[in-house]
């Protein structure tokens, strides 16, 4: 058995060298340690003979980006792996290989996937990647009908339910996401000019009103294995291909929790272009792009899953008449409601995103910062009421003109 310790560049390169694959005897093994995630150490172990590398990443017991006095549990690394191989499963193709893991070190070494670029970095530095609402649409409608009372065995989803108890991973999205935002709490990380708007988030009575249901749900409404994390950093893209990564938030709960990571990370994108684009012509067009992507994500999503309805329901109570209509249109609206609440952690509450906080000059950021805030209340207060991806856009567009 063995005994857990952080790696260091050389610890890998000799566990590399332990391994079957993917390199020779003889192979010259470089490594650097790439993490620039919250969380983790991530090392890329290449062979300079050869077209071969790997990545491992390893699971600290402290949340990397506050330091050793917020510990976390290493069990999120065993958690991690095994979604991944059950992502693998559902999805070949759309997740990296798992080639070997250690749960005592709390490391998975996986497929590396740099031919790709992580969606995030892509999408600021201007890409296009036209299949990638049919390929994460795929993805999601897969892994969460499968992982649900609709697309598997009951009894065998509530001992799987037991695999996934990840409560240090959940108590950081409860707090960041469902809390910290709507009072003062320490974590919280806003620049001074927007402290009105930071107020206002705290005594919003309405707005509470549906945070609250919000975590309710997200506490309580084990519906499906999800990602947990789905935000534009855990996916990489190219052009042709899409790859999911980093699911250690993963454990049962509501399917618009992990849509509604992906639209609010498009509309976050969205909200960021006034300041990246000069050109009135070129703005508008990058808009729409966006925009875009966020219907064609729902609308692909939605098909695929109800086709997935068609084809491999396996409780028989589902067919009832009426029943996946009224399925679809709950999970809508929890896509609505909690891509909003994504929105609005990623103004005020501990962890940004890089779309807002590159945005160099200051007057365009704050423009940006308060576009994604009155996009992120609007759909938290909308979500019970709004039906169709067409009113989902209406209510941003409505947000952000007021
Ligand atoms: C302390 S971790 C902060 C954030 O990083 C992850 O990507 C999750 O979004 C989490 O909320």
């Amino acid at each position: 058995m063995s005994q857990y310790h952080p790696f260091t560049p050389q610890d890998a390169i000799e566990l590399a060298k332990t391994l079957p694959g993917p390199f020779a005897a003889d192979a010259n093994l470089e490594c650097r340690e790439i993490g620039d995630g919250n969380l983790n150490l991530v090392f890329h172990i290449t062979d300079q003979n050869a077209d071969k590398s790997i990545i491992i990443k390893q699971a600290l017991p402290y949340a990397k980006v506050v330091g050793e006095s917020w510990p976390l549990s290493l069990v999120r690394a065993r958690i991690e792996r095994e979604i991944l191989q059950e992502e693998y499963r559902l999805c070949p193709g759309m997740v990296p290989e798992v080639y070997h893991y250690d749960d005592d070190l709390a490391l998975t070494v996986m497929e590396d996937l740099s031919d790709h670029v992580i969606m995030r970095k892509g999408l600021i530095d201007g890409g296009t990647y036209p299949l990638f609402a049919q390929h994460i649409g795929e993805f999601m409608a897969r892994t969460l009908f499968f992982t649900s009372d609709l697309g598997m065995n009951q009894q065998l989803k509530k001992e799987k339910q037991g695999r996934f108890v990840n409560p240090d991973q959940c108590k950081i999205t409860e707090d960041l996401i469902f809390d910290e935002p709507y009072r003062i709490a320490e974590k919280n990380n806003y620049e001074p000019s927007i402290e009105d708007e930071a107020e206002a988030l705290r005594t919003d009575g309405e707005l509470h009103l549906e945070v609250a249901l919000l975590r309710e749900k997200f506490l309580t409404h084990g519906q499906a294995l999800l990602h947990g994390d789905l935000h534009t950093g855990s996916i990489f893209v190219t052009p042709e291909s899409t790859k999911v990564i980093d699911p250690e938030f993963a454990y049962f709960g509501p399917m618009g929790f992990d849509v509604g990571a992906v639209l609010a990370n498009l509309l976050l994108h969205y909200a960021s272009l006034p300041g990246r684009f000069q050109d009135q012509t070129a703005l508008h067009e990058r808009e729409t792009i966006l925009l875009n992507m966020v219907r064609d994500v729902w609308t692909e999503f939605e098909s695929r899953f109800r086709s997935l309805w068609a084809s491999d329901l396996v409780d028989p109570m589902a067919k009832a008449p009426g029943y996946e209509d009224l399925y679809v249109q709950q999970l809508f609206r929890d896509t609505a409601g909690f891509a909003g609440a994504k929105m609005v952690r990623r103004i005020v509450g501990l962890a940004h995103v890089a779309d807002i906080d590159t945005i160099e000059d200051a007057t365009e950021r704050e423009r940006a910062q308060r576009k994604t805030l009155a996009i992120g209340k609007a759909l938290i207060k909308r979500n019970r009421n709004l039906n169709t991806i067409g009113e989902l856009l209406d209510t941003v567009a409505t947000a952000v003109s007021s």
